[in-house]
């Protein structure tokens, strides 16, 4: 018998505050902004709001480059601010949890303009510095972002590593110092009340200390293999949990590129002591071609299927998993793994089927419950994101021709998922009254919260609905998850049951109808078209079924 805890039940919405609600007209979403729409995120009976860093940050990759960890980023506002949306989240019977970004540190922090002084600054040691080889830097590694890991700085001549962007420096878990350090960050926020933390990449925090030459091989391989998984992760992770963790009652979900089948369970099986619950990527990649994200492959949807069912398999026994199909570094569900076009109502509705009815707790992220969609911009000037920009500069450098790069940047860039959240037909969609620091999706006309909020059949409202289903029904949670292989790659169909309850779930996942294999007599308890006796599933149609 698995154990009932308050997170493993939970439902989380994430928030993006830069693109969430701007309160003061400066085209930035704030605190107080996330404070006005409180009512709508409890509206949708989540239990839990993940809010991505506000700390104190320069902005390199919109927070992911914190320069102080016990202060609030200018842009967003003030302490005092977020002590008031703790607050008031609190009040409405909701969780906080925060983003701890601790594989690295903005290049403004203290720490680091210290380490980068001389040689023997007493911060040298937070971070990793190496002398050059052969006139370059001191290995092949690359970064997340394109071009070279390491960064050269001239004031000692030697090059520091950053796995992300040369503004965003490795931080050396190495040092107790600058493990003490990270610790007491938590503490001062869980003291403040805070009630978990996702941690940023922390698959990567320790590293191979000889810093050997990578192969030719994809880098999804390179992150499993060199970067991520370190010889000391589960020594430092179990430190955290003893020093920190164990003396509150909180959630923790690891951020974890290069956490896979195998090693998951290291991380996460109870008896470990370490974290409670990770986030892998295995149904995320599965359209990456040979270069990565942006050259993109079509999704292999018998692939998809069996990651849920590997997954759900790997962690029955101990450990408890993270469902999501989406967060601020992805394109929108939608558009992604729905149609966004001909289907966008219907398919939108199928996706929060698919994510209230699996074992995990379950991350919905911010504009996916109005059925939000990519974004096409005209030129490579209206993006803002580092990993896109990264992705073009390099690109271009190999000669491709710059309207392919575009077309597989509309497809996988990370802003699509980052647009103004859509609020209303006001000017900026209701998000800002200035000039948004990213434009809105034109879109927002026809899709957008209050548009959606009175319309019964609305995409919102069936979130509502499809929430409060998973609440009344704990087999929901904790209920054997079991596969039922059809012969249509795209019609996914799985059972869950427990002594309470019996449910089979039908989810025709394509643009063409399907014949329902063993269709049960009752009539479905769950579905998003008007009707639904039809012996086959319409496009984009779900069922729920009680047995
Ligand atoms: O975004 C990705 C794929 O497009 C991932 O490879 C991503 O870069 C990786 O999962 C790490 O993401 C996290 O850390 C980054 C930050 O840019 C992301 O926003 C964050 O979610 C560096 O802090
Ligand atoms: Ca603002």
């Amino acid at each position: 018998m698995m154990n009932r805890t308050w997170w493993k039940e939970a439902v989380v919405y994430q928030i993006y505050p830069r693109s969430f609600n701007d309160s003061n007209g400066d085209g930035i979403g704030d605190l107080p902004g996330i404070i006005e729409r409180l009512d709508h995120i409890q509206s949708l009976g989540v239990d839990v709001i993940w809010v991505c860093p506000v700390y104190k940050s320069p902005n390199d990759d919109n927070g992911y480059d914190i320069s102080d960890y016990r202060d609030i980023m200018n842009e967003f506002g003030t302490m005092a601010d977020f002590d008031r949306l703790l607050e008031e989240v609190h009040h409405r019977k909701l969780k906080l949890v925060m983003d701890l970004v601790a594989n690295h540190s903005s290049d403004e922090h203290t720490w680091f303009q210290e380490s980068r002084k001389s040689t023997d600054n007493p911060y040298r040691d937070y971070y990793f510095w190496r002398p050059g080889k052969n006139g370059g830097p001191p290995n092949n590694w690359r970064s997340f972002f394109g071009g070279s890991a390491w960064q050269y700085d001239e004031t000692t001549g030697e090059y520091y590593l950053h796995l992300f962007t040369s503004k965003q420096v490795d931080l050396n878990w190495e040092n107790e110092k600058v493990r003490r350090e990270i610790y007491d960050i938590m503490k001062f926020w869980f003291d403040k009340g805070v009630d978990g933390f996702r941690m940023d990449v922390i698959s990567l925090i320790s590293k191979q200390l000889d810093f050997p030459d990578v192969r030719e091989q994809s880098f999804g391989d390179t992150i499993r293999e060199v970067y991520a998984n370190g010889p000391r992760i589960h020594e430092y992770l179990h430190e955290m949990y003893r020093e920190v963790l164990s003396h509150y009652d909180v959630m923790t979900v690891g951020e974890g590129p290069g956490i896979d089948l195998k090693n998951a369970p290291l991380y996460v099986r109870e008896d470990r002591q370490e974290l409670q619950t990770v986030f892998h990527f295995d149904h995320m990649f599965i359209d990456n071609g040979p270069d990565g994200k942006y050259d993109p492959v079509p999704y292999d949807m018998k692939r998809f299927k069996e990651v849920f069912e590997e997954w759900d398999a790997r962690l029955a026994d101990g450990g408890w998993g993270s469902i999501f199909l989406g967060n601020h570094d992805f394109s929108r569900i939608v558009s992604r793994f729905g149609n966004d076009s001909l289907y966008h109502v219907e398919s939108a509705k199928l996706l929060v089927m698919l994510l209230m009815t699996m074992r995990g707790t379950v991350y919905i992220y911010q504009g996916d419950e109005i059925g939000m969609t990519n974004v096409k911009y005209p030129s490579i000037d209206d993006y803002q994101d580092v990993e896109t920009l990264g992705a073009w500069k390099e690109a271009r450098e190999a000669g491709k021709d710059p309207e392919e790069i575009l077309r597989s940047i509309h497809w996988q860039s990370r802003d699509n998922a980052r647009t103004p959240m859509q609020w209303n037909t006001a000017s900026n969609a209701g998000f800002s009254s200035g000039q948004p620091w990213l434009k809105v999706n034109p879109n927002y006309r026809e899709i957008n919260v209050s548009q959606q909020e009175n319309d019964p059949a609305s995409i919102l409202n069936f979130y509502r609905r499809m929430i409060a289903f998973r609440k009344d029904h704990s087999t929901l949670v904790y209920g054997d998850f079991d596969v039922i292989s059809t012969e249509s790659p795209e019609l996914f169909v799985f059972e869950r049951k427990d002594s309470a309850d019996h449910f089979r779930i039908y989810l025709n996942m394509s643009d063409f109808e399907e014949k329902i294999p063993d269709k049960p007599s009752a009539n479905p308890v769950v579905y998003n078209y008007q009707g639904a006796d039809s012996p086959t599933l319409r496009p984009w149609e779900g069922r729920i079924y009680k047995l």
